[in-house]
């Protein structure tokens, strides 16, 4: 059990207030560290009252998803189970976790949670912005499925966080291909995955996903690269959503989706995912480096592809790798 663990169990079962003395004899850490970890556990937003005379006492619980706290609620086999890697700041979470599973292969399952991010990162090194306050983490997964079905794994996650979204808030977040989680038109998440193949078996592949839950979201808009229609739970709802609770419903959805991703059921993921998504039969423009395609979106085919129809030619199939969509 970690010493913050130990000392928030003795806090709790105590109620009143305990010394630092007792608190050091029931944890056996040193009354120093016992002073060190108090004043960690504020940082992380406990509320945690002290007395020169009587000592401390806990008066709030802190709503992060710290690796003690979420092991209490999550009921998962293999997603985040005893694998939760926690940090106040993080470069970029999905950094972090790729070297991880270069290094350690039993690391399946593994999530990583940073409060807040300082180069974190969307598609093709776009950036995205991590304030406190939003959900960043990123997932290692190692999926025993045909290297052909991997396609179906963005999907699978958007899935997942939608679907979170819904039970924890109410709200009706829609999908639009490749990778956005939207509100009322305006983006709220976004998935990131990076894979590792050879030949045509998937070594690992790391899921990463950031949900402005808690923030001023006009902040991020003013700080973006492109103008576009950004929201956060908080805004759309007028109140604050519980990070712990919502990362606990989006970690074991992904093992949901995870299972059935891996079942036989072929494209199933891809058929969810089209009812939850808002962008059939609108406009689309389809920006990449040197050209634009205007047309409408009409389909999302069984390898992950857009399909859209232009005047100019036909059908036109879409690959997400590195162009970015404006819907009208
Ligand atoms: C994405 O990329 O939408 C994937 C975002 C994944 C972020 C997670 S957080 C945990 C993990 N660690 C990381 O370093 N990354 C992952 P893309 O479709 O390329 O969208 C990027 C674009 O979204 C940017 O160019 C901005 O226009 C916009 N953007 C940046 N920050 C945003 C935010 N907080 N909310 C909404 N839009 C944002």
């Amino acid at each position: 059990m970690p010493e913050e663990e130990r000392l928030l169990s003795v806090l709790r079962r105590q109620k009143g207030y305990v010394s630092g003395r007792t608190l050091a004899q029931e944890t056996g850490i040193s009354k120093n560290g016992v002073l060190k970890r108090i004043r960690l556990l504020r940082q992380y937003g406990y509320c945690i009252e002290s007395s020169p005379k009587m000592g401390y006492r806990l008066a709030g619980e802190a709503d992060l998803p710290l690796p003690w706290e979420l092991a209490k609620v999550l009921d998962t086999l293999v997603v985040g189970k005893d694998k939760i890697i926690y940090r106040h700041t993080a470069e970029s979470t999905q950094n972090l976790a790729i070297s991880l599973a270069e290094k350690d292969p039993s690391s399946e399952g593994t999530v990583i949670i940073a409060e807040q991010q300082t180069s974190g990162r969307g598609r093709v090194n776009r950036k995205w912005l991590s304030p406190k306050g939003g959900i960043w983490l990123s997932i290692i997964l190692r999926p025993m499925i045909p290297a052909s079905k991997i396609t179906e794994l963005p999907f699978a996650a958007a899935l997942a966080v939608c679907d979170s979204i819904k039970k924890a808030t109410r709200l009706n977040p829609r999908l639009r291909w490749p990778n956005d989680i939207m509100i009322e038109g305006k983006k709220v998440a976004g998935i990131l995955i990076d894979i590792s193949m050879e030949a045509e078996r998937i070594n690992y592949a790391v899921i990463g996903i950031g949900i402005n839950v808690n923030v001023d979201s006009s902040a991020i808009s003013s700080n973006l690269e492109t103008h576009i229609e950004v929201t956060s739970l908080s805004d759309e709802l007028g109140h604050k959503t519980s990070i712990l609770g919502l990362t606990k419903e989006i970690l074991e959805q992904l093992e949901y989706y995870h299972v059935q991703l891996k079942s036989d059921v072929p494209h199933t993921i891809i058929e969810q995912w089209k009812r939850s998504s808002d962008i059939f039969n609108r406009k689309v423009e389809v920006i990449h480096n040197d050209w634009t395609i205007e047309g409408v979106a009409v389909d999302v085919n069984n390898d992950g592809s857009l399909l859209v129809r232009t005047d100019v030619c036909n059908n036109i199939k879409v690959v997400a790798s590195d162009v970015r969509v404006k819907y009208y």
